[in-house]
């Protein structure tokens, strides 16, 4: 049998976390075969860390196979200690009266903690998914503040803006999320991300040729799959938590297990293509393979996706803009 795996959940007595651990615990993440050690951590508030408790007395009663074993922190330093995985979920939400500044600046605080303590304590082969947002920034101030480690180790969810993406187009040419091939996100996980279905296949057909429909683009899928965040809050009066979660499983299992030459979307440290300045935290085309995520390269950029790449970036370099006195 394989020897344990160490996993880091921060927010772990959130949404999120309540949705996530029981599937990382599962299997789900990294194989039915993978037996895993949870090192949970959330803020040091007594209500919070009793909410923890209460989540992994559920996990406990769930009796799962290859849960290996679980501990509950408020430190950084001892819950990334010797871990291989780090599933950054907990942020800092927008309060009452908080402007977009302030919350930069409280979730770079945040992150700079957290990347120092990586940096500090986890596996040199860590991998590092941030959740919580603002999930492109917030990573990209974990990986400067982890000098120690390999930047590619850090990477940002953009892969709930592509499942979303996904099913809006399988519903829209009748096939099933399986048969779509070659879907792709762009740039920030904000409404400014730019999810192109310009080169996705069906049965080796071109699904923008099927759809052959540049308004329903621009006027109804982008928008869709840009403020669905919203939608979901606005429906459910929650924000998204099991399909992040979902996202989050689907991201950490492609990066460790590989995607045998199929597309994804990470959101990963630019090393220059596609005009990206180098180690901007964007969201591109990706394939997975042996632990490693390679760009899709060579990829056509016509006009109105250059525009909407520009606009994307924009936002992600403000938003580093605004931390920059934070990571120097
Ligand atoms: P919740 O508020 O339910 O849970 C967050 C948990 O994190 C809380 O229990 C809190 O105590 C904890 N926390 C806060 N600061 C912490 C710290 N410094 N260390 C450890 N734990 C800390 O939020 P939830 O719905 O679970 O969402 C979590 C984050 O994911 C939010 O920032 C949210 O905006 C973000 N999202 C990101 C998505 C993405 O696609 N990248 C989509 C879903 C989600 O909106």
């Amino acid at each position: 049998t394989k020897s344990p795996m160490r996993v880091s959940v921060s927010g772990a007595a959130g949404q999120i976390g309540y949705a996530l651990l029981f599937r990382i615990a599962n299997g789900d993440m990294l194989g039915k075969d993978q037996p895993v050690i949870l090192q949970l951590l959330e803020i040091a508030d007594e209500k919070a860390q009793k909410a923890l408790q209460g989540v992994m007395m559920e996990i406990n009663d769930c009796a799962f196979p290859l849960l290996a074993g679980m501990t509950a922190h408020s430190d950084p330093m001892t819950a990334f200690k010797d871990i291989d995985f780090a599933l950054l979920v907990g942020a800092r939400p927008r309060g009452p009266g908080m402007e977009r500044k302030d919350l930069l600046e409280a979730n770079a605080q945040i992150f700079t903690v957290q990347g120092k303590a990586l940096d500090a304590v986890a596996k040199r082969t860590v991998k590092v998914l941030v959740v919580g947002n603002p999930a492109n920034t917030n990573a990209y101030i974990a990986m400067k503040s982890a000098p120690g480690l390999p930047s590619k180790n850090f990477t940002a969810m953009l892969r709930l803006d592509h499942n979303r993406a996904l099913s809006q187009v399988a519903a829209k040419v009748n096939k099933s999320v399986t048969e779509i091939e070659k879907m792709c996100v762009w740039g920030n996980h904000s409404p400014t991300m730019y999810a192109d279905y310009r080169f996705a296949t069906t049965d080796g057909k071109s699904v923008k040729e099927m759809i052959n429909d540049d308004v329903w683009n621009k006027d109804v899928f982008l928008p869709t799959v840009g403020k669905r965040g919203a939608a979901i809050i606005e429906a459910r009066g929650l924000s998204s938590a099991a399909s992040a979660a979902n996202a989050a499983i689907d991201h950490v299992r492609d990066w460790a297990l590989g995607t045998n030459g199929k597309w994804t979307t990470m959101g990963i440290p630019s090393d220059g293509s596609y005009g990206i300045p180098e180690g901007t935290m964007f969201g591109f085309p990706v394939t997975t393979a042996n632990g490693e995520y390679q760009i899709v390269q060579g990829l056509a950029i016509d006009a109105f996706s250059q525009e909407r790449i520009n606009l994307t970036l924009k936002e992600l370099s403000e938003e580093r803009e605004g931390v920059k006195h934070l990571v120097g």
